[in-house]
């Protein structure tokens, strides 16, 4: 695929996004579009975003259990990176409208406290670079008509990101068994859907340790300060103005978002 065309279509799921509205598939025009064309096309879409004033605060994984692959039909991990526009402040209600076909899912995030690099790594050198873990909501939001997509079209729409909400407690990893963090997703007081983080990879620490080395082929890793999502532990709930939804963990606190 020539550069133009990369960029020409890293603008079209840019200006999607802006005027909150969806588009067909990409791959529905280029049926051929491989996984490779599609992260150009990301790093452009993302290039647009960094043009307008954000900045990158770390990556996020998708597809990394189970639940998540069933749902969206695609079974191999995908890859983003998370900006400092899709950070949503905790305590703020949420405009909902903001994103087309808002959805939410719990996440264990990581905050990476030095440099994570290198086509070696492992869980536990992720472990021991973590600095602490903390409860996340991802909002996901496809700029795909329907919600429906192949593996080459959500990579190239950034995995869906739509925003983040990190909760406010941050604990050590050295303590904690992450396999076993048990997680209950609530949307206005009933209980959505229940996982432990042995959902994520394995272990959330695995899934991450896939995505340094998957960045290392690609020359580069994690960084000093950078938050990592590592994928959705549950199937997702939609969300609607006035709906609260909230994940708690076993031993990392929980989060909890309310939309308006
Ligand atoms: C794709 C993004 C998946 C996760 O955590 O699994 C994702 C989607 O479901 O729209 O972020
Ligand atoms: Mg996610």
């Amino acid at each position: 695929m020539d550069p133009q065309t990369t960029r020409a279509l890293a603008q079209r799921l840019y200006d999607a996004a802006a005027e909150h509205r969806t588009v067909p598939m990409l791959t529905a025009e280029h049926p051929s579009l491989t996984e490779d064309e599609a992260y150009a096309i990301q790093t452009a879409l993302v290039g647009l975003h960094v043009a307008a004033g954000a900045t990158r605060t770390g990556m996020k994984l998708g597809l990394t259990s189970k639940a998540k692959q069933r749902e969206m039909g695609i079974d191999v991990p995908i890859v983003g990176v998370l900006l400092d526009t899709l950070a949503l402040d905790p305590g703020t209600p949420f405009a909902v409208g903001q994103l087309g076909q808002p959805r939410a899912e719990p996440e264990i995030a990581l905050l990476i406290g030095r440099e994570l690099a290198g086509p070696g790594v492992t869980a536990a050198h992720v472990l021991a670079a973590t600095e602490a873990v903390m409860p996340a909501l991802e909002l996901l939001d496809s700029r795909y008509d329907g919600y429906r997509f192949t593996l080459p079209d959500v990579v190239a729409d950034q995995t869906s990101a739509g925003r983040y909400l990190l909760g406010g407690r941050l604990t050590s990893p050295r303590d904690l068994d992450l396999r076993l963090t048990g997680c209950v997703l609530t949307r206005n007081g009933e209980v959505a859907a229940t996982a432990a983080g042995a959902a994520v990879s394995g272990h959330p620490a695995s899934a991450v340790a896939w995505l340094v080395r998957w960045m290392a082929a690609r020359g580069g890793g994690l960084r000093a300060g950078d938050i990592v999502l590592s994928g959705g532990m549950t199937a997702v709930v939609p969300l609607a103005p006035g709906d609260v939804v909230t994940a708690e963990f076993d031993r990392l606190g929980s989060v909890t978002l309310a939309c308006r």
